[in-house]
């Protein structure tokens, strides 16, 4: 599969060229590029906009449009009317579906597309493209109306179809509302999709839709589907969004947080396994993964609520969130900093039985007396755990995979089952549990 995406260059490569490409080697196909203007712009400030030469664009596409029998063409920013006509004239004529971005101004304020370029924009590029996907503002630029209702959306959507663009994907992230709804044109059906809304200012989100739009169309997806599928990529991405340089956040593609995937894996195969329900604790469980060297709390993920038991059944009472686990998170905490290689902890009920089979697996095993806690950690809360883990681990050399401690007044007998990761504690668990 080969896409080219036509667009100008981002050097925070939030959006842009940059970002296209990061999205089709994510999503396994090759991207081509073919750039059409250089901005200088950061996560703080947009600087300034230099177009490509039209011989140099020209000779650009010549040099993929020769060589490479292209899927599907992805047209973002393209800045002037001498670029768009030096594109015009070399894809006229292609075979190759084109999904038009229409960029306008970027995020941080910086003009995308010169004032005077619109009606060519509409004239020459919007009747070219299979699907085109503006936002409000852009849609509104396009058709030339004020959008404030989903009626006004259905108008404008009309206007650009009668413009020349086949399908129109009009995202509705601008107008007011706790879920976003995106508004499909598909000939002549009209359709919609909503969505929760993420409340965060980020760079990158429209390049990663119509670039993962532009993928799922050249794996062979319907409209309707390849929308579906790219709404998911870039709410993915705005929700993944890191604060890599000093301003606003940056969308992240891909895969996401791998400590999340790893550790819900986990979680999802736990509440799964068959008679656990016997071996949660009145506290109830919790499964958390730490990120390599934690600093504190906030660099460990856990549920924030519990794994409760419901009946026979087990319930995630909560979200994954890094700081989300105190007790079993303090015993990472506190057995990383002598074991960097143990980074994920779960708690079960203590039980005689489990201790044996343990014993029978040449699991190796420590305890702790909580008895002898000194009163000064025991009134604080969350210390009780960091205490009992430093006294357990105190002269071992090798990490445990197992410490229990056989409780105290009032306090509930406990195991804690450690391992590298999660899959290796669900492992170990598993062993003793079935
Ligand atoms: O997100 C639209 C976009 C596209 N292309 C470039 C950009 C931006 C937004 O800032 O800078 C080069």
């Amino acid at each position: 599969m080969i896409i080219l995406s036509i667009a100008g260059s981002d050097p925070s490569a939030g959006a842009g060229i940059q970002a296209d490409l990061k999205t089709f080697s994510t999503l396994g196909v090759h991207g081509l590029t073919v750039v059409t203007a250089i901005t200088s712009q950061n996560t703080r400030k947009f600087s300034k906009v230099k177009e490509i030469s039209v011989d140099m664009i020209k000779s650009q596409l010549e040099s993929v449009l020769s060589d490479f029998d292209i899927d599907v063409i992805k047209i973002g920013m393209v800045y002037s009317s001498s670029v768009i006509k030096a594109i015009y004239s070399e894809l006229k004529e292609i075979k190759a579906p084109i999904i038009l971005d229409p960029v306008f101004e970027s995020t941080m304020g910086g003009v995308l597309l010169q004032k005077q370029a619109l009606p060519l924009f509409k004239k020459l590029l919007v009747p070219l493209s299979f699907v085109i996907t503006p936002n409000i503002p852009e849609a509104e630029r396009l058709a030339g109306v004020k959008i404030r209702t989903p009626k006004d959306v259905k108008k404008a959507a009309g206007i650009i179809h009668r413009m020349g663009a086949k399908n129109i994907v009009i995202k509705g992230g601008h107008l007011d509302g706790k879920f976003v709804t995106d508004f499909v044109l598909e000939e002549n059906k009209f359709y919609t999709f909503s969505g929760r809304r993420i409340e965060r200012t980020t760079h990158g989100g429209g390049c990663n839709f119509s670039s993962s739009l532009a993928v799922s169309l050249a794996k062979g997806n319907s409209i309707k589907n390849a929308v579906k599928f790219a709404k998911d990529f870039s709410v993915k991405s705005i929700s993944n969004s890191q604060k890599v340089g000093r301003g606003i956040f940056i969308t992240k593609i891909g895969k996401g947080d791998d400590i999340e995937k790893e550790l819900s894996d986990a979680i999802s195969k736990f509440t799964n396994l068959k008679n656990m329900f016997k071996y949660i604790p009145e506290v109830q469980a919790n499964f958390v993964f730490s990120k390599p060297k934690p600093k504190s709390l906030n660099d460990i993920l856990g549920v924030s609520g519990r794994i409760v038991k419901a009946g026979e059944n087990l319930i995630v009472a909560g979200s994954l969130k890094y700081g989300g686990s105190k007790h079993v998170g303090s015993a990472v905490l506190e057995m990383t900093k002598k074991f960097p290689s143990i980074r994920s902890a779960m708690n079960i009920k203590y039980d005689k039985e489990l201790i044996k089979k343990a014993i029978s697996k040449n699991y190796s095993m420590l305890h702790y007396e909580r008895s002898t806690e000194p009163v000064t950690t025991k009134t604080k809360e969350g210390y009780t755990i960091s205490w009992g883990i430093k006294n357990a681990i105190n002269g071992t050399t090798k990490p445990a995979d197992l410490i229990f401690h056989k409780g105290d007044v009032g306090k509930e007998p406990m195991i804690l089952i450690f391992g590298t990761s999660p899959k290796q504690v669900l492992g170990k668990l598993t062993k003793i549990v079935t």
